[in-house]
C-alpha cells in the first residue's frame, strides 16, 4: 500500500510509529520433500480409488492446463491435464412427464404423505435418460472430465542417488528437482505458463553430456503417439457417450538441446549426451464453452503456435513472463499468524506431526496460501472454472465424473475468489452460468413450466441442467439460485458496475424461475420451494419412510431469499425500480423463514423431523449463516446461536468428517465469531482430509476442501457480510500474534492488519474510491471516511 496515509487513533490517541508495520523476512511457501513420488507404481484403474503416489505429486497449472510431476530419479512421470477434457456431448435430459405430476406430489407433502410422495417424486421428475451415470458418466452423454495423459521420461538408469530434493515453490509457481547420481548433480525445472500457454521442463546437471533419456506420451485409452516435423505428438478424440467420437484434442511436445543428440524416432523422443535439454510442450482441444455446439477450436495450430513462440524466446524469458503474471495474483496477500521460525522439515513429515499435535502454524500459513495458489492454477480469465478437483485428474473415470457439483461444491472453489484478493479468477464461473441460460431455460420450460432459467444439483462442461437421475439428491432445484449469488458477491467486491449491468439478465432470469417455482403453503400462507431436498440429506417422516423430499426446506428458502435480496440491492445499484421490483420485494417478505426447533436448534425442514444422519455432511440450512447473510450475530443472534447449536450438534454426531463438510465448518464458525471453533476445523481438515501433496480429501481426493479451507481462515480475519467491516472476528487463541496483507472486504477494501497478544495493532484501509465504512473490532464501532486512495489507519493504543 504506497499512498497517502491517513492515522485515526482509537481509543487513546496515538502518533508513535512504533505502531508501523515492519516487514519481516518470511518463510519460505513451499511443499517440499526428500523422496521422489514413485513413477513406478500403477494408477489405480478404478476411478474412486485415490493414488498414494499421485497424491506425493506436485501440481502445476496455468488455469486451463495442468501438470502433476511425480520427480522420479530414473521415471520421470509428468501427469498432464487439459481443462476441457470431456467426454460427452450435449443432451437432452429434461422430462417431460414431470409438470403433470406436481401439484399432486405438493398436495400429499402438504397433507403429510411423504411416502407417497416421495414414490411420485422419484417416478417422475428426476431426468430422462441417464443422467450424470450414477457420477460414472465416463461413457453416457453427460460424459467425464480425464485425464489428459502423460510425459515419461525415461533415463534409462538403475544406480542409486542422493541429495534428493523436490519442491513446489508457491512464490514463483515452479517446480525444482534436484539429486546426485553417478557423482553427477541434477536438476528439473518445471513451470506451466499462462502468458506463453506451455509447460516449460529443463533439465541441467553440473557435468558436461550427462544427459540422456527417451521421452513418450501416452493415456489410458482413445490416443495415437507419433513423431512429425521434429515434434512429438499425442492426439484422439473421446467418446461423445452416444457411440460416436466427441471431443478432439492434441497434445505436441518439442524439445531443444545443448550439445548432444535430440531426435524423434516413432512416438518418442531421444536424447543423448546433452548438456541440457529443454522440453516446451502444449495441448488444447477443440472445445469452446459455446452451446448449443461447444466446439470449433483450431486446436492443432494453437499447439503449433504456442510453441513456435515459446521457442522463440529465451528460457530466462519464459521463466520470467511466467513468475510476473503469477505473482501479480499470488503476492497480494501475505498471512503470518506466528513469530516462531519455522522448523525445516519435508512437508509430509510436517503433516504427518501435525496429525499428533495440531499444532503447527506454519502449515497452516502454507494451506492457506496453497488454496490461493490452486485456484490460480486452476482458474484464469477465459479459462473453464475450477472443478471437483480442479484441473488435476488422473483417470478416465474421475470420481462424480470431476464435475460441477452446484450444491455446495463449486460454490466453495469460489467462496476464496473475493475474500482473498483474486477476483478476476471469480470470472469463469460467470462464464459457465451465462453459457447455461440457454439449456436451463429449457429445463423450467419441460419440467416446470416455469419461465426463467434452473440448474440442479450438478453440471458438466455440455449445459447440462436438468433433475439428476435420484431424486433422492437430484431433485434440488436451488442450484441456479445459489450460484446467481455469486454475481452479487463479486459485484459487493469489485463494485464493477459493467459487470453487474451485465449479468442482471441472468441473475433476474434465475428470480424469475423461482418467483414461478414457489407455492402457497396453505397452512401458513408462507411461499415455499418444493417438491425439494435439503441437499442429500434424509430425514423420518412422521408416517416412518424415510425421505429427502419436503416442501420449503430451509436450504431451498435460503437461497431463494439471499437471491431475491441480492436481485433488489442490484436493482436498486442499477437505478431499477420497475413493479417487478416490486413483486420480488413482496414475494421476498412472503418466505417461510429460518425457524428454530424445540431443540434449540435451526430447522432443516420446514417442519421438525428426525433427521436420519445426525453428523450428515451437508450443513445447507446454514447457508443463511454462510455464505449467505440472512442470519448474522449481530443482526439476528437469536438464529445465529441456533446455527451454533446445529453446528455442534452435527460435530457431536461425527458430522464435518469430509473434506469439504469440514472446510465448511471453518466458514461457519468463523461468522459465529468462534476462533477456536473454526481452528479446530482446520485441525479436522489438515488432519483428516488432507493428502501428502496437501491435496484435500473427501475421500477421495476432491479439491473444495482446499479453497473451503483458504476462505475460512479469510474469514476467520475479516469479514464484511453483515454491512461493518469486522476486524479479527474469529482470531483463535491459538494465532497470538501475526499479520496479514491484502484481504479483501465488500466495497472494493484492502485490509492489512498486525496483532499481538490476541490483540488488534493497527488495521490499514484502503479503497479505490471515497466512501464512508463502518469497522469493528471486538465491542468497538466506528463510523469512517475513506478518501480515495488514502490508507485510514485504525490505530489500537494500550490495546489491553
Ligand atoms: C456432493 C457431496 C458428496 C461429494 C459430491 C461431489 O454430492 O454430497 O459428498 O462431495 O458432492
Amino acid at each position: 500500500m504506497k499512498h497517502t496515509t491517513v492515522i485515526l487513533s482509537i481509543l487513546l490517541l496515538i502518533t508513535s510509529c512504533s505502531t508501523e508495520k515492519k516487514e519481516s523476512p518470511r518463510e519460505p511457501l513451499k511443499i517440499w520433500y526428500d523422496e521422489p513420488a514413485l513413477a513406478t507404481v500403477k494408477d489405480n484403474p478404478n476411478g474412486w480409488k485415490d493414488d498414494a503416489e499421485w497424491l506425493k505429486a506436485l501440481p502445476l497449472g496455468n488455469g486451463s492446463f495442468g501438470a502433476m510431476v511425480f520427480g522420479d530419479v530414473n521415471l520421470e512421470r509428468i501427469q498432464l491435464n487439459e481443462e476441457s477434457m470431456w467426454s460427452g456431448s450435449p443432451d437432452d435430459n429434461d422430462n417431460p412427464e414431470a409438470f403433470a405430476a406436481q401439484a399432486k406430489i405438493r398436495e400429499l407433502l402438504f397433507n403429510g404423505n411423504y411416502k407417497e410422495a416421495t414414490e411420485l417424486t422419484n417416478s417422475t421428475q428426476i431426468c430422462k435418460g441417464e443422467g450424470s451415470g450414477h457420477g460414472n458418466g465416463a461413457e453416457v452423454p453427460f460424459g467425464c472430465f480425464q485425464t489428459l495423459g502423460d510425459l515419461w521420461i525415461d533415463n534409462g538408469q538403475k544406480e542409486p542417488y542422493e541429495n534428493y530434493h523436490r519442491e513446489l515453490d508457491l512464490d514463483d509457481a515452479i517446480v525444482r528437482i534436484s539429486y546426485t547420481q553417478n557423482g553427477v548433480n541434477y536438476k528439473r525445472e518445471i513451470f506451466t505458463s499462462y502468458p506463453d500457454q506451455v509447460m516449460i521442463v529443463r533439465f541441467t546437471a553440473d557435468k558436461p553430456g550427462q544427459i540422456s533419456f527417451n521421452a513418450t506420451m501416452d493415456r489410458p485409452e482413445n490416443f495415437k503417439t507419433y513423431s512429425e516435423d521434429e515434434q512429438l505428438i499425442m492426439s484422439g478424440a473421446l467418446p461423445n457417450g452416444k457411440g460416436q467420437d466427441g471431443l478432439q484434442y492434441m497434445t505436441r511436445l518439442k524439445g531443444t538441446n545443448k550439445k548432444g543428440a535430440l531426435q524423434y524416432v516413432g512416438d518418442r523422443l531421444v536424447v543423448e549426451n546433452a548438456d541440457e535439454v529443454t522440453l516446451y510442450l502444449s495441448a488444447s482441444t477443440d472445445y469452446v464453452l459455446d452451446p448449443p455446439n461447444y466446439n470449433g477450436r483450431d486446436y492443432i495450430n494453437i499447439t503449433e503456435a504456442n510453441i513456435n513462440k515459446a521457442l522463440a524466446k529465451s528460457f530466462d524469458q519464459l521463466l520470467s513472463d511466467h513468475t510476473q503474471e503469477y505473482q501479480n495474483y499470488f503476492k497480494r496477500v501475505s498471512l503470518d499468524i506466528t513469530p516462531d521460525p519455522i522448523t525445516p522439515m519435508p512437508t509430509g513429515t510436517r503433516l504427518e506431526r501435525y496429525k499428533e499435535t495440531k499444532n503447527d502454524p506454519h502449515l497452516e500459513e502454507l494451506m492457506f496460501q496453497y488454496g490461493r495458489y490452486l485456484l490460480i492454477s486452476s482458474s484464469r480469465p477465459g479459462t473453464l472454472p475450477a472443478n471437483l478437483q480442479g484441473i488435476w485428474a488422473n483417470k478416465i473415470q474421475t470420481p462424480w465424473n470431476g464435475d460441477y457439483h452446484t450444491d455446495i461444491n463449486v460454490q466453495m472453489n469460489y467462496w476464496l475468489a473475493e475474500t482473498t484478493n483474486l477476483s478476476e479468477l471469480h470470472m469463469p464461473l460467470f462464464n459457465l452460468i451465462t453459457s447455461l441460460v440457454p439449456s436451463g431455460e429449457r429445463t423450467a420450460e419441460v419440467q416446470y413450466h416455469n419461465s426463467g432459467w434452473v440448474l440442479h444439483p450438478i453440471t458438466n462442461v455440455w449445459g447440462y441442467t436438468s433433475p439428476g437421475e435420484s431424486a433422492s439428491w437430484g431433485m434440488h432445484a436451488g442450484g441456479g439460485a445459489w450460484l446467481s449469488t455469486h454475481i452479487a458477491e463479486h459485484y459487493n467486491f469489485s463494485k464493477d458496475k459493467d459487470f453487474l449491468k451485465r449479468m442482471y439478465p441472468v441473475l433476474k432470469g434465475s428470480v424469475e424461475f423461482y418467483m414461478d417455482w414457489l407455492v402457497e403453503d396453505p397452512k401458513t400462507g408462507k411461499l415455499v420451494s418444493g417438491p425439494a431436498v435439503s441437499p442429500e440429506n434424509t430425514f423420518i417422516a412422521p408416517d416412518g419412510s424415510r425421505s429427502q423430499i419436503s416442501m420449503g426446506p430451509a436450504h431451498d428458502q435460503q437461497v431463494i431469499w439471499q437471491l431475491f435480496t441480492d436481485f433488489l440491492n442490484s436493482s436498486k445499484e442499477l437505478g431499477i425500480s420497475d413493479s417487478y421490483v416490486q413483486k420480488v420485494s413482496q414475494a421476498r417478505n412472503s418466505l417461510l423463514g429460518p425457524k428454530i426447533g424445540s431443540d434449540g436448534r435451526l430447522m432443516e425442514w420446514a417442519e421438525e423431523f428426525e433427521e436420519v444422519e445426525p453428523g450428515h455432511r451437508h450443513i445447507s440450512h446454514l447457508f443463511a449463516l454462510h455464505p449467505g447473510n440472512q442470519i448474522s450475530r449481530i443482526e439476528t443472534p437469536d438464529l445465529a446461536a441456533a446455527a451454533g447449536k446445529s453446528l455442534d450438534y452435527r460435530i457431536a454426531n461425527g458430522g464435518g468428517g469430509t473434506g469439504w463438510s469440514a472446510a465448511w465448518l471453518i466458514n461457519q464458525y468463523a461468522r459465529l465469531g468462534n476462533g477456536d471453533k473454526a481452528k479446530s476445523s482446520l485441525e479436522t481438515v489438515l488432519s483428516k482430509s488432507t493428502a501428502a501433496n496437501l491435496f484435500g480429501l473427501h475421500p477421495p481426493f476432491q479439491m473444495d476442501a482446499n479453497f473451503g479451507t483458504t476462505a475460512g481462515v479469510a474469514e476467520m480475519l475479516l469479514q464484511s457480510h453483515a454491512g461493518a467491516i469486522e476486524l479479527l472476528p474469529a482470531l483463535p487463541k491459538a494465532w497470538p500474534t501475526g499479520s496479514v496483507n491484502g484481504l479483501k472486504a465488500r466495497g472494493d477494501i484492502t485490509v492489512d492488519m498486525k496483532w499481538e497478544n490476541g490483540q488488534l495493532i493497527y488495521a490499514n484501509i484502503l479503497a479505490p474510491e471515497e466512501q464512508e465504512i463502518t469497522v469493528s473490532y471486538g465491542t468497538l464501532k466506528k463510523t469512517i471516511q475513506l478518501k480515495e486512495n488514502e490508507i485510514f489507519k485504525f490505530v489500537m493504543d494500550n490495546p489491553n
